[in-house]
């Protein structure tokens, strides 16, 4: 491959010998402009660990309530509980909700929603064992680590006796979000009541440690440096060095619509390809990079699939906090039409469940 950037040159001699590379690296990556050089580094990456599959999931999300006593700057689905369209659904919704799909081949229920002031603990431990009392082969990935955390609080109890509790009553994994950027003066500016990305990653080590696995996220396109992304793809690299639990890695575009920062606009598709190709690069010890579709669009998803991604997330069907900072993308995607895309990039579509066992090869 010609670069037209001479910085990839040397990047290029580390990832064809393996070799891991660092923060300079990150920053290079994340500073050039030769996109199509950064994608064929990633596609190298993305080939020789997962080969030319492209994974999806039959998956339903389900936001149990929007209420949440944070106000993220860069959150447009929360309310408080006085807003004219907060909702907060109780146990039996939550059923009815998640049997709405009954007769559907689904594998995974993603749960999550609002730091709520009133609910009690009892009710997410219960809202877990019901779903698995009736969907007992639909495996329950819920709550972010913020969650977990807001539960510790109203609870008295550690996250471990949580997460323990919690798997118990069958939680499968955590999903990725809360993470957003690590950076604490960032952080400071976006989400200030929220935990900090030491408490995030805390969080995630337990759960590994009382043998969960879990996916990170990177909420990027808003206030943060290239220095800042680069810094929270290695806290991420050196916590999966450590506890090696985390699945997947889904960099989120971040949506300006309904929020504070409208200003700002939206990601470009250049930036978009290049956290997914930087992710790839940067997190080697990841087995999964996903573009979640819904965030960047199906079309860009789908070229990512030669950018570094190998997953596309999955058929989703109802999604509202992207849809809420002004998502244009369709609520939910049939098995059929994600196959196509996968085929139609040039990739291997598999069915997989949340924890990557294949379900389907098409
Ligand atoms: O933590 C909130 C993000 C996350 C906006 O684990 C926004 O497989 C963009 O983490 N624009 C929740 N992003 C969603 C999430 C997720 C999604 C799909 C799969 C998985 C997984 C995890 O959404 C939040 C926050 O980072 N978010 N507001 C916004 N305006
Ligand atoms: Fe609440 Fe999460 Fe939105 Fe922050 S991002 S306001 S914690 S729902």
């Amino acid at each position: 491959m010609k670069f037209t950037d001479n910085n990839l040159i040397k990047i290029a001699e580390k990832v064809e010998s393996g070799n891991r590379l660092d923060y300079e690296d990150g920053l290079m990556i994340d500073n050039s402009a030769d996109l199509l050089g950064v994608g064929h580094l990633a596609n190298i990456v993305r080939e020789r660990i997962n080969g030319s599959a492209a994974y999806f999931i039959s998956n339903r999300h389900i936001n149990h309530t929007n209420v949440c006593v944070n106000s993220c700057k860069f959150c447009a689905f929360s309310r408080k509980a006085e807003d004219d369209d907060a909702y907060t659904m109780m146990i039996d919704k939550v059923l009815e909700e998640a049997h709405m799909h009954d007769g559907e081949n689904f594998s995974e229920f993603h749960i999550v929603g609002g730091l709520h002031p009133t609910l009690p603990y009892s009710y997410y431990v219960e809202m877990i064992s019901s779903l698995r009392g009736e969907f007992p082969n639909v495996h329950l990935q819920a709550f972010t680590a913020v969650e977990i955390v807001h539960l510790s609080m109203i609870s008295g109890k550690s996250t471990r006796v949580v997460l323990e509790e919690l798997k118990n009553a069958g939680l499968g994994s955590l999903p990725g979000g809360g993470a957003e950027i690590f950076s604490n003066r960032v952080r400071k500016k976006i989400c200030p009541e929220k935990i900090d990305g030491k408490e995030w990653l805390a969080v995630h080590k337990t759960a590994h440690d009382i043998g969960l696995n879990t996916n990170a996220t990177m909420l990027y396109g808003h206030i943060e440096s290239a220095e800042d992304r680069v810094d929270h793809l290695l806290l991420l690299r050196e916590a999966q060095d450590r506890s090696g639990g985390f699945l997947t890695f889904i960099p989120l575009a971040f949506h300006p619509r309904n929020t504070a920062y409208e200003e700002i606009g939206r990601t470009s598709g250049v930036m978009d390809l290049k956290m997914i190709a930087m992710s790839r690069l940067m997190l080697d010890n990841f087995p999964h990079i996903k573009a979640f579709w819904i965030m960047t669009g199906e079309k860009l998803a789908q070229i990512s699939l030669s950018f570094g991604a190998d997953d596309l997330d999955g058929t989703v069907v109802e999604e509202k906090i992207t849809h809420a900072a002004g998502a244009t993308t369709n609520q939910g995607l049939t098995k059929q039409r994600l196959e196509e895309l996968v085929h139609e990039a040039g990739r291997s579509p598999v069915e997989r469940d949340t924890v990557y066992n294949v379900v389907g090869i098409v």
